[in-house]
């Protein structure tokens, strides 16, 4: 394979003086120096940083464990608790400073303290305690984004219970594959959630996903109210304020071994079925909070902002777990950045004094649409000078949409091109502030430690300036440690015989810069799709498009998009005679619909093209590079020699408009 760059950036901004010299890491020179200690001794660079910090009840004495490869295992005989690592260890020294400033959709502000936060995760753990919930027991969190999901989602840590948190978007369907992929025993959610102005349900999907059947596991629903709209009750449901009526303000924390599974996150990858990222305690925190420090750059008196939900990986690392850890004050917001105008964002930054800002680029993307046609929510109009550093996650940023964020900071701020993904933890290439030299669109250079590169598909080594496969050739305490359920998928997908076996495999295509060594991503080498910022298996869409009853067969491609970076376009053949006019449109409507309530709205097709068939080669495989190129609305001039049926190409130009 070969995968041509067409980025020849050659803008660089290095890092101001006054950045630098106030820096975690204030130097290329750093850089290095952090750089050949990794290299001269792996595990000793890890082990210091895991002794300095983190606090253990039980040190380690071995650092890696790679008998079981590529099970592996770090700081395993040491022992400790994550929750006790984010609030306890805070109580002595900043029990007064604020941990959260949550802003809830309407506007209003609420401040948690470090003490208040301890005492309420406290009190929610002997909730789940009287709940008979144990170390080991699996929990699914499915909340709006606020104080409580993080609360939550602590809670469990503090009692050793893993918990998964399913993103609020996602539907009854995707809800009762994860209660039983993860053999759920509880489940905590709340009546509703606002967003946009909107009041929208969330409990009546747990309802829904249980009574589709499979979820005998489930003991407990624990019920947030936080609409008071009406919902649906059994004799298995419990609200949280009656869960915590009575109970201590203090729990023992569950101390649990460095390996002791934190929590499963589901993810798209190249198959239908979402595959239950389970990671660690010890070697996740580890690397969210060091990477608070060296790539935010973190000092007491920044207010940080995240901006992702913590339904995906960047709220786990980037609002619950390594914020707190790292003593910071964070914006939790539980809004969406349109409402009530496409200036929200901003005007939060100006009225909270934002000082460090985390966001996906598609977020950038469309706020750069909304404050052309409306400029007073454009970020020229607002107060943004308390901001000093800007980072971006989830997608590629193009070269165009950094060039405008580089505005909204005023040219003074870094920005932060963080590249990572559910399975590695925290970030793994990202530049740091105060030593990195920035180029648009590149990521730019690997974490410290982080042994990443780009091979061929024998796992070769390949010069710079060349594109190949994206892989981590070490072990990195926050990785991903398998699959739940399905250790023999782990090792398939991510380190397969091909490269060797002992690679890990990202899934990404990249490039590193002929004379820098700058890396940049080129987009996903499987079937997964970015769209928005959220990872979709074109897999899992056309198992939910095939489950209707309308469908014989179809396939699902992505197309480029200039807001939400990717979007979904399905190939659609019926089992009846191919549609056309109103009633294309109205089946249409219907298959979206569909796939919104098969996996979420995020997941619905942009357009749906109706064929008698789908092109394929001789030997039966859907050839969906045609389609991708048709969906562009590119002539198909590349060889279709293979193709069986090329007539069928012309049916498929057309989208149903
Ligand atoms: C953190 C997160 C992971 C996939 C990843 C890649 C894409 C994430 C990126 C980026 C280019 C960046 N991705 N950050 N591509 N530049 N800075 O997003 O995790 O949801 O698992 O997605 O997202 O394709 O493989 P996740």
């Amino acid at each position: 394979m070969s995968i041509e760059s067409v980025l020849h950036e050659r803008r660089v901004f290095a890092p101001g003086k006054d950045f630098s010299s106030q820096a975690a890491v204030g130097s290329m020179e750093e850089y290095q120096r952090l750089h050949t200690e990794a290299l001269q001794d792996y595990e000793g660079f890890w082990a210091r940083l895991a002794r300095e910090l983190l606090i253990w009840h039980k040190p380690f004495t071995k650092t890696l464990n790679q008998d079981n490869a590529p099970f592996y295992k770090w700081f395993e005989d040491g022992e400790l608790n994550v929750s006790a690592n984010c609030l306890d260890k805070h109580l002595q020294t900043i029990p007064n400073k604020t941990a959260i400033i949550f802003e809830a959709d309407n506007g209003d502000v609420k401040n948690v303290t470090y003490k208040a936060l301890y005492h309420q995760v406290c009190q929610f753990a002997n909730g789940l305690k009287s709940l008979n919930l144990v170390k080991g027991d699996r929990v699914i969190i499915y909340l709006p984004m606020g104080i409580e999901a993080i609360v939550a989602m602590q809670a469990c840590a503090r009692l050793g219970i893993i918990h998964s948190v399913v993103f609020g978007g996602f539907s009854a369907k995707s809800l009762n594959e994860r209660i039983i992929d993860a053999g759920a025993v509880a489940v905590i959610t709340s009546d509703g959630q606002h967003r946009g102005g909107k009041t929208l349900p969330l409990k009546q999907a747990v309802d829904d996903g249980i009574a589709m059947g499979g979820c005998d596991s489930i003991r407990n629903i624990v019920v947030f109210k936080k609409t008071g709209q009406e919902i649906t009750w059994n004799d298995k449901c419990i609200w949280w304020h009656d869960l915590i009526a009575g109970k201590a303000d203090e729990c023992a924390p569950v101390m649990v071994e460095a390996e002791h599974p934190l929590f499963l996150l589901y993810t798209s990858g190249s198959t239908g079925k979402p595959k239950g990222v389970q990671h660690s305690s010890a070697g996740y925190l580890l690397h969210a909070m060091n990477t608070m420090r060296w790539t935010f750059d973190i000092k007491p008196d920044d207010i940080y902002w995240c901006t992702a939900d913590v339904g995906w990986i960047t709220g786990h690392s980037y609002v619950t777990y390594g914020p707190l850890a790292i003593g910071a004050t964070q914006i939790v917001f539980e809004g969406i950045p349109t409402f009530p105008n496409a200036g929200r964002f901003w005007e939060m930054i100006q009225r909270h004094k934002v000082s460090i800002f985390y966001t996906a680029p598609t977020a950038i993307r469309s706020l750069i649409k909304a404050g052309e046609t409306d400029f007073t929510t454009h970020p020229n109009h607002f107060d943004l000078s308390s901001l000093r550093l800007l980072g971006t996650v989830g997608e590629p940023i193009n070269p165009e949409a950094w060039m405008w964020y580089e505005q909204v900071g005023g040219s003074r701020c870094p920005i932060v091109d963080t590249f990572w993904q559910t399975e590695t933890g925290g970030h793994v290439i990202t530049p740091l502030p105060g030593a990195t030299k920035l180029v648009p669109g590149s990521c730019t250079l690997p974490f410290p430690g982080i042994d990443i590169d780009v091979v061929d598909e024998t796992g070769k080594e390949i010069p710079w300036g060349t594109g190949g496969l994206l892989v981590i050739k070490k072990p990195w305490p926050s990785m991903i440690r398998t699959i739940y359920n399905d250790p023999e998928r782990f090792i398939a997908s991510y380190y397969p015989a091909e490269l060797g076996g002992n690679i890990y495999l990202a899934g990404d295509g990249a490039v590193r810069d002929a004379t820098t060594g700058n890396f940049t991503i080129m987009g996903r080498i499987d079937d997964v799709l970015n769209v928005s910022g959220h990872r979709l298996g074109t897999m899992e869409i056309e198992s939910a498009l095939g489950a209707n009853h309308l469908v014989a067969e179809s396939a699902v491609v992505g197309r480029p998009h200039p807001i939400k970076g990717e979007s979904v376009v399905a190939y659609v053949v019926l089992k009846g005679k191919r549609p056309e006019g109103e009633e294309a449109k109205k089946i249409v409507t219907e298959l979206r619909e569909w796939v919104g309530k098969e996996i979420g709205p995020i997941a619905k097709p942009d357009e749906i093209r109706f064929g008698d068939n789908l092109p394929k080669t001789r030997s039966g495989k859907i050839m969906r590079r045609l389609l991708r190129s048709l969906a562009k609305g590119e002539e198909i001039s590349s060889d279709i020699s293979t193709l069986d049926n090329p007539a069928i190409l012309d049916q498929l130009k057309q989208a149903v408009s």
